[in-house]
């Protein structure tokens, strides 16, 4: 705010300097053209994850990814005792974000359909998948469902990046993609 007014008191009724006028045109058009290219890179550029989110209480998450631990287990991972999930296609898959795992290892088909479902037992968590670049974030309370069909086979890392506490950058996991189908 100045300290003196403006010796023209009505200095706003001035008309906008034609220069001015066309910058004001162009940022708005830009500004526009990017709020579509959003919303057309979301359909075309097949890089936003569609998901649905859900509230749900972390103990009933908890007894959920258990449950379909339980049924689909084929084996464990080496001596980890963590038990690899291999759920038919087409199903639910549970995932648990919790410190400072990400709990069970997963083993899904290639080019079936699954509905994963994320959610954290305890502080907010980040899947990261990789190498390839999928990421969500990943909170108690909150239950998030992706539809995902796996287009290549092979090993992939799950690792947390969001920042969880001092065993953080413990906190990875693994999913399997297998090429047999049919099987479990
Ligand atoms: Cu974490």
């Amino acid at each position: 705010m100045a300290i003196y007014p403006p010796p023209q008191r009505l200095w706003w009724r001035e008309p906008v300097e034609r220069m001015e006028i066309w910058w004001i045109v162009i940022a708005f058009a830009w500004g526009l053209v990017m709020f579509f290219t959003m919303i057309a890179w979301h359909v075309y550029g097949r890089q936003n994850l569609a998901n649905e989110a859900y509230r749900i209480q972390p103990e009933t998450y908890v007894a959920r990814v258990e449950a379909g631990a339980t049924r689909y287990k084929v084996r464990e991972e080496g001596q980890t005792g963590v038990p690899v999930v291999h759920p038919p296609p087409g199903a639910d898959v549970y995932l648990l974000g919790r410190l400072w795992q990400w709990w069970p290892i997963l083993e899904l088909e290639r080019g079936q359909t699954y509905r994963l479902h994320l959610s954290s037992a305890d502080w907010q968590h980040g899947f990261s998948l990789l190498p390839i670049n999928v990421n969500i974030q990943v909170h108690p309370g909150y239950e998030m469902v992706v539809t995902v069909t796996p287009t290549e086979a092979g090993e992939f890392g799950i690792v947390c990046n969001e920042f969880c506490g001092i065993g953080h950058h413990t906190m990875t996991g693994k999913l399997y993609v297998t090429d047999k189908t049919g099987g479990r």
